[in-house]
């Protein structure tokens, strides 16, 4: 009784059966390869790294044809005139912020392929989670500019009700969910609601950008995690443009970036030319027909450069120089990429270009003046939609601001603000 009650480890070792140590296995559930017997840790592969994957070289020349996506004159026109009508939108904007006519601002300048690129891939019924630095990808599936200025100037046309900072874009018409400005909050989200696509099996995909820097947040191991374990059909789409804020990719990890991280969540990835609209169109393409066909998650890594400053809270000549920005600039552009590509086809010319900047400046401009006229939202709108019925203290809060306000009246330009009725 005794020995038939010993740990089975002691009982193996008092056996002696004789055996040949290489026909071990390994028998541990979380890993699959065989045992070695010798020492040796893995080495990263930051030196040569993983390769870029593009369809045009800086002059827009296709390097190998059979990659050439092939996409008519209507459509390459339409990602050339989208992407520089959000750089007309982005200039205005800015510079509005500078007038001090409204409170902030993000460009998006340098980043124009990885939006295009990637939103003509997908279908119109996947679902984009933003981060902040994508307008293009929302202006691709048309959310009309009276829409964009009024978020930004926060008047009673603004579908948040003015109630976020500008570039806080969403749109449930558009299948855009509203941006959210903590860091990375979009990942694990992203993964919940790829999650609940593929249970309800609606053959339609999830989208989730995200910057380098806001890889390094625990919710993006969250949300990749989970994604993976859950074979969600979902999009990681990094946006790899250099910084966060002053932060350079140095500083950020010492890993080979962030595609190199998809193998260590078993996730198919990928890193691709951010400034060749081109290749991010064709790795989105392929990356978001095998999610929803075999219900996995997919990683790219699109390389560019944020040209402006990361917002306009932000001065980049503290921490960068301008050689580099110019390099950036002038010669790695994916606006002129993609405008040599046309004009190589004979499908824009100079006349094309001189009227079309005319054209989209005064519908940018014409726009901006109707969103600055309109009215700002009631304030009442301040206290609605997080229940359904007003609670006791919200309803203390409320009449304690009209006191306030009817109190310091002179402060408080009412005619300015929608269906004021107090
Ligand atoms: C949780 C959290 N931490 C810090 C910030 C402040 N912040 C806003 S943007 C930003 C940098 C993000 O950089 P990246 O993800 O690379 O995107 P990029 O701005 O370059 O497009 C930081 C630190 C924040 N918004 N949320």
């Amino acid at each position: 009784f005794l020995i038939q009650s010993q740990p089975s480890s002691f009982r193996a070792v008092h056996q002696q059966q004789p055996f040949d140590s290489s026909l071990e296995k390994p028998q541990f559930p979380g890993a699959s390869a065989e045992f070695v017997d010798h020492l040796e840790f893995i080495q990263p592969n930051v030196i040569s790294g993983i390769p870029i994957y593009r369809v045009m070289d800086r002059q827009g020349k296709i390097v190998n044809p059979s990659e050439d996506p092939q996409l008519s004159k209507e459509t390459v026109l339409n990602f050339y005139q989208n992407m520089t009508l959000l750089n007309t939108m982005d200039r205005i904007l800015y510079e509005s912020q500078r007038q001090g006519r409204i409170s902030f601002y993000m460009t998006n300048y340098g980043e124009e392929g990885t939006h295009l690129g990637s939103a003509a891939a997908l279908d119109p019924h996947d679902l984009v989670f933003g981060q902040y630095r994508e307008a293009g990808v929302l202006m691709y599936r048309g959310f009309p500019l009276d829409l964009f200025m009024a978020q930004c100037y926060a008047n009673a046309d603004d579908l948040g009700k003015g109630r976020q900072m500008p570039v806080h874009y969403g749109s449930r018409d558009l299948n855009f969910v509203t941006i959210s400005s903590p860091l990375a909050t979009q990942l694990p989200q992203a993964a919940g609601a790829a999650y609940a696509m593929k249970r309800e099996n609606l053959n339609r995909a999830v989208i989730c950008y995200f910057g380098e820097g806001a890889a390094s947040e625990g919710d993006a191991h969250a949300g990749l995690n989970f994604s993976a374990t859950l074979e969600c059909p979902l999009i990681f789409f990094c946006r790899n443009n250099g910084y966060a804020i002053s932060t350079p990719t140095s500083e950020q990890y010492r890993g080979d970036g962030i595609a190199a991280r998809g193998p260590g969540y078993g996730m198919l990835s990928i890193r691709v030319d951010g400034n060749d609209v081109f290749a991010v169109y064709n790795a989105t393409k392929e990356a978001r027909r095998r999610a929803v066909a075999e219900n996995q998650p997919f990683l790219i890594e699109a390389m560019t450069y944020r040209i402006g400053h990361h917002s306009t809270s932000d001065d980049s000549s503290a921490y960068r120089s301008v050689d580099e920005v110019n390099y950036w600039d002038k010669q790695d552009h994916p606006i002129s990429r993609l405008r040599h590509y046309m004009t190589a086809r004979g499908w824009w010319s100079e006349d094309d270009e001189r009227s079309w900047r005319k054209q989209s400046r005064k519908t940018v401009m014409e726009a901006f003046e109707r969103a600055e006229k309109r009215l700002k939202p009631n304030p009442e709108l301040l206290f609605t939609d997080v229940y359904q019925e007003m609670t006791p203290n919200l309803d203390k809060q409320r009449e304690s601001l009209w006191r306030h306000v009817q109190q310091y009246k002179e402060h408080y330009p009412l005619d300015l603000y929608d269906k004021y009725q107090h």
